[in-house]
């Protein structure tokens, strides 16, 4: 099940930036329990635990339900869901398999958040499948919040994770061919597979999240996005909820978006307001490009109400709850 949708440009620096990537071998496993389709923006209060996350990863939340009922914590639980989705080869925007930037590297961000209000994140790594695992270990095992580039590498590997090679034959096929012509002129063109953002509440209510991602396909080396920056692409506050964000980083650090969304809810405001207003931030910005960019997030408060919003058609997010997967199409923004 596929939706083709958004984005046609995104002009950075005066060039253009591709979200996503090819999506063409985005074809989910056989194995892979599809989510429930269901046509509805938001959804009110829920049982707990539950676990939700950006697009259809139905896998991952499958996992991620799995890893609660075990009774583990959320924080747990979030992790080995991302690390599902960082395994897929098939995945060309998280992990292995990603797409790499304009020089052929294929280079990942991530961050993680518990309940204590404890993070780490890790940017610009290569060669290591599992950053959500980096950016756990980083927070619990250092005395820092971010590691970078070769020093995150170095981590990882002192942690006992392996080198790979993350750049696949399919995904370096579809660079060779960007590289015909270099364009950066955009062609953003996502489907349901992207960055994976995931928020979970246990069995003791307490909240997790996380964020993991190769950002944006054919970027600049050394680029960054918001996935890896706490307060952008996630947040996470035990006493009121958590948020997480996909689509054009660079619009998502300028609004400090997922942090946003977390105080619009301790404001009051259901997590379906919340992520209306963090994205009506971004579009209402003066010289706002926003009708050539996507920008998507969910949120979840303490009771287990969630929400969902776009600034195009197309975003959904992936609810887990009594171990059911229910794929949510996002209410949005743009209505042509
Ligand atoms: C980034 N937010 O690197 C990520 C990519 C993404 O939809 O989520 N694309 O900007």
């Amino acid at each position: 099940m596929k939706r083709r949708n958004f984005i046609k440009n995104a002009s950075l620096s005066g060039v253009g930036l591709a979200i996503g990537t090819t999506l063409t071998n985005c074809t989910e496993k056989a194995s892979d329990k599809k989510a429930d389709e269901k046509t509805i923006g938001s959804t009110g209060k829920g049982t707990l635990p539950l676990v939700i996350c950006t697009w259809n990863f139905s896998n991952a939340t499958a996992k991620a339900w799995e890893t609660l009922q075990g009774g583990n914590s959320a924080l747990d639980a979030i992790e080995q869901g991302c690390m599902v989705e960082e395994a897929d080869l098939k995945n060309t925007t998280v992990g292995n398999g990603a797409s790499p930037d304009r020089d052929g590297n294929v280079t990942l961000d991530s961050c993680i958040m518990n309940s204590k209000g404890d993070c780490g994140a890790v940017v610009y790594m290569q060669n290591i499948t599992h950053a959500i695992s980096v950016a756990r270990k980083v927070m619990e095992d250092t005395p820092h919040v971010m590691l970078a580039g070769k020093g995150a590498e170095q981590f990882a590997v002192s942690i006992g994770l392996k080198k790979e090679n993350l750049l696949t034959e399919s995904s370096r096929k579809a660079w060779e061919e960007w590289k015909i012509k270099s364009e950066y002129k955009p062609i953003i063109n996502i489907e349901n597979h992207d960055t994976i953002g995931m928020l979970a509440i246990d069995q003791n209510g307490d909240i997790s999240g996380a964020c993991t991602t190769s950002g944006l396909a054919y970027k600049m080396g050394g680029r960054v996005g918001d996935s890896p920056i706490i307060g952008s692409g996630l947040f996470v506050d035990n006493e009121v909820g958590a948020a997480v964000a996909t689509g054009l980083g660079e619009e998502v650090v300028k609004t400090v978006g997922s942090f946003l969304v977390v105080e619009l809810m301790r404001q009051g405001k259901t997590p379906q307001d919340a992520c209306e207003e963090a994205i009506n931030r971004i579009v209402s910005k003066p010289n706002s490009n926003y009708k050539n960019f996507q920008v998507g997030y969910i949120a979840v408060n303490k009771n287990g109400e969630t929400g969902s919003y776009s600034i195009h058609k197309g975003f959904s997010m992936t609810k887990n709850q009594d171990g059911e997967n229910q794929n949510i199409h996002s209410k949005y923004l743009l209505k042509i």
